[in-house]
């Protein structure tokens, strides 16, 4: 400015954090009776570093089929600028935000979440599937031949019984049975009827 005396303060190094300094600059012109500028204190940053590198966001949905309601949370996290927001999408539907959401209906379900930092950086859309079936299976049985081979209602030869237990979404795993008799029973020559 003209008309101003600058004065070299030197080099002072500073640690990050709030500082008091304080100059002064006073005078006037034709148009003023007087002007000053005066700074009190001042805030020492540390130098900001360029973050380049995505979100990165889990899910702890199970990976097999679910015979309840599935309750899923997201677990976004960010080295550097921090996690800004994650969204999510379940079968397609509009982007959701948030980290938790509970998925009640039986089938297969896609889920599809990711991150953005507060940097900008997006994380790729990760996709997941969620399995609920919450219906049991139906079993049912028949005798093989169907029926009696003898006289009066009686087996005279192996009596085979063939289940055929079904289930519509995550499929039968296993079927047991047991089987009882009562009174005579006309296969004497070997177990079993
Ligand atoms: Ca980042």
């Amino acid at each position: 400015m003209e008309g101003v005396t600058a004065t070299n303060l030197g080099t002072v190094t500073l640690s990050a954090g709030q500082h008091a300094f304080r100059f002064t600059v006073t005078g006037k012109n034709d148009a003023s009776n007087a002007y000053y500028f005066t700074v009190d204190s001042f805030v020492l940053m540390p130098a900001q570093t360029d973050d380049h590198t995505t979100p990165v966001t889990t899910s702890n949905a199970p990976e097999g089929w679910a015979k309840e309601d599935v309750i899923v949370t997201l677990s976004p996290t960010d080295s550097q600028s921090g996690v800004a927001k994650t969204i999510y999408s379940i079968d397609g539907a509009d982007d959701v935000e948030g980290t938790s959401f509970t998925i009640k209906s039986g089938g297969v379900h896609t889920i599809s979440f990711n991150s953005v930092d507060n940097a900008g950086n997006v994380e790729a859309a990760h996709t997941q599937q969620a399995r609920i079936d919450k219906s049991a299976p139906v079993t049912g049985a028949t005798v093989a031949p169907a029926q009696p081979d003898g006289s009066n209602e009686w087996y005279v030869h192996d009596v085979t019984l063939i289940s055929d237990a079904s289930d519509n979404l995550s499929g039968v795993s296993n079927t047991e049975y047991s089987l009882k008799l009562f009174g005579l029973h006309k296969a004497e020559s070997g177990w079993p009827v």
